[in-house]
């Protein structure tokens, strides 16, 4: 038979033994916690062995209580250090959840490019700017006088068919051609030249869409105006054009065509880039690919809008980016331009 002294020494020694256990394997702060009021608090085993201490000798209590002090200082330390322990754990946890590795390559954001029309448009306008020209732009919703009036197309005019245009009111329209905004530029100049412009943006026509038919689509439209202004002027103009933007080895021609604003007019082209000239099926066997129309200004035009047409000549072109654009990368359907399918878009990306 144990002793009473004997068997509290025992059972506080099994108590140190299962605090320390307990706490060696506790997973968190919170366990550990939990464990230090279990032990060490004042309903704990230990308080409860020094309550039968009161039956012992005086020897025998003072042993017992330098022991019960020994347990509970181990167990305070046992508790601190493993306090220590799990806080370390935790920090370099969510140290290695965080870590960064800075060697990794950055993600690229997606940052979009200018449209191809877009692309083709400034290229022109590089040419042309070069040249001496600058830039004019307007309104795409505008008055019948500077779409139509002003650039003798008067009432009555085919052109000015109803179904041909988008009227908004009886007076306003979606412009069907840029050279409204040229119109205006000439009304602002009172008839004094020069005028060296190129007007690019959107247009409108009434037409249903196909493969080579857009209700919308774009131009730029140049005028140049000023004394002694010629034919020739304009051909020199237009066969550089041909040779910035198509190739060096390009050569034009001007056919006689017929435009209400301009006397004479031509349609122009331009020598096939599949066969240089020698006729392949890309041009038809013709040896050559229309670009683009213009003419010398009609005098009704230089009139109306306040030049003298005996002082003052000039020459006006329509591009067609659109149609730049299809000769230039063998598109084969003018609607891929506009219904925005990025797998097109995407294949004339810009790289940044
Ligand atoms: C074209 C063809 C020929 C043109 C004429 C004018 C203006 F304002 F002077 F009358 N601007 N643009 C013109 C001439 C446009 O596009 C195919």
């Amino acid at each position: 038979m144990l002793t009473m002294s004997e068997s509290l020494m025992e059972n506080l020694q099994s108590i140190e033994n299962d605090a320390l256990q307990s706490i060696e394997q506790a997973q968190d702060l919170k366990q550990l916690n939990n464990l230090r009021v279990k032990y060490l608090g004042k309903k704990g085993p230990i308080q409860e062995a020094m309550k039968k201490m009161k039956d012992l000798s005086p020897e025998e209590r003072k042993e017992l209580g330098q022991v019960s002090n020994k347990v509970k200082t181990s167990i305070q330390e046992a508790v601190t250090n493993k306090q220590e322990a799990l806080e370390k754990a935790k920090i370099e946890a969510q140290m290695a959840k965080e870590k960064i590795d800075v060697t990794l390559p950055g993600r690229k954001p997606n940052l979009g490019s200018p449209h191809v029309l877009q692309q083709v448009i400034r290229e022109i306008e590089d040419f042309f700017i070069g040249m001496g020209y600058s830039v004019a732009e307007g309104p795409e919703v505008e008055l019948d006088r500077f779409n139509f009036e002003l650039l003798n197309i008067p009432k009555g005019h085919p052109a000015r068919d109803m179904q041909d245009s988008f009227y908004i009111t009886d007076e306003y329209l979606l412009r069907t051609q840029t050279s409204p905004v040229q119109a205006r530029v000439m009304l602002e100049r009172n008839g004094k030249g020069p005028i060296k412009i190129i007007c690019p943006g959107k247009v409108y026509r009434r037409d249903d869409d196909d493969a080579t038919h857009s209700h919308q689509f774009t131009q730029v439209e140049g005028l140049v105006i000023d004394e002694y202004i010629t034919l020739s002027d304009l051909k020199g103009t237009l066969a550089e054009f041909a040779r910035k933007l198509f190739g060096e080895d390009r050569k034009i021609r001007f056919r006689p065509s017929f435009f209400p604003f301009t006397e004479p007019s031509v349609e122009v082209d331009v020598t096939c880039g599949k066969c240089l000239g020698d006729g392949c099926s890309m041009c038809k066997q013709t040896g050559y690919i229309e670009i683009l129309g213009a003419g010398m200004v009609h005098p009704n035009v230089l009139r109306m809008s306040g030049f003298d047409p005996e002082t003052y000549q000039g020459f006006a072109f329509g591009i067609g980016p659109d149609r730049v654009a299809i000769l230039k990368y063998g598109i084969d359907d003018i609607r891929q331009f506009y219904t925005n399918d990025l797998r097109f878009l995407k294949q004339f990306n810009e790289e940044w």
